[in-house]
């Protein structure tokens, strides 16, 4: 019964640590990640992904900071068709700092990306069928 009080704690410890693995994703070598500071995108801005694969925005650099993605360019809105569900609204895809989301792109094209926050950031995903 002692051991098990004990061991409990510990499994927890290492749950939290196993979901909080997933958010360390930002960065470098991942092709299908979109890395993203205080006030700019700060990684790869053009990505190529398969129809039906997700891309990871990670709003983490430095902190990362506040942003609402939507499809578009120059901090406009403009609806993208065959774009994800996410990004049909203009009131688009929030991030505050240290988000991390993964969103899918179920139809192959050309989407640009833009924050309404900030106009200079602008980003183009090529979804292949
Ligand atoms: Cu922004």
């Amino acid at each position: 019964m002692r051991k098990l009080a004990l061991a409990l704690p510990l499994i927890a410890v290492l749950l939290l640590a196993a979901c909080g693995g997933t958010t360390t994703t930002s960065g470098g070598g991942n092709s299908s990640t979109i890395t993203m500071a205080g006030s700019s995108f700060t990684g790869n801005t053009s990505i190529t992904v398969k129809a039906g694969q997700a891309v990871t925005f990670a709003d983490t650099d430095g902190g990362g900071g506040t942003h609402n993605l939507v499809t578009g360019t120059n901090g406009q809105f403009a609806a993208a068709t065959g774009a994800p569900t996410e990004f049909a609204a203009s009131s688009g895809v929030n991030f505050s700092p240290g988000d991390t989301k993964q969103i899918v792109f179920p139809n192959a094209g050309t989407y640009n990306i833009t924050c309404t926050i900030h106009p200079s950031m602008q980003a183009t995903i090529t979804v292949t069928p």
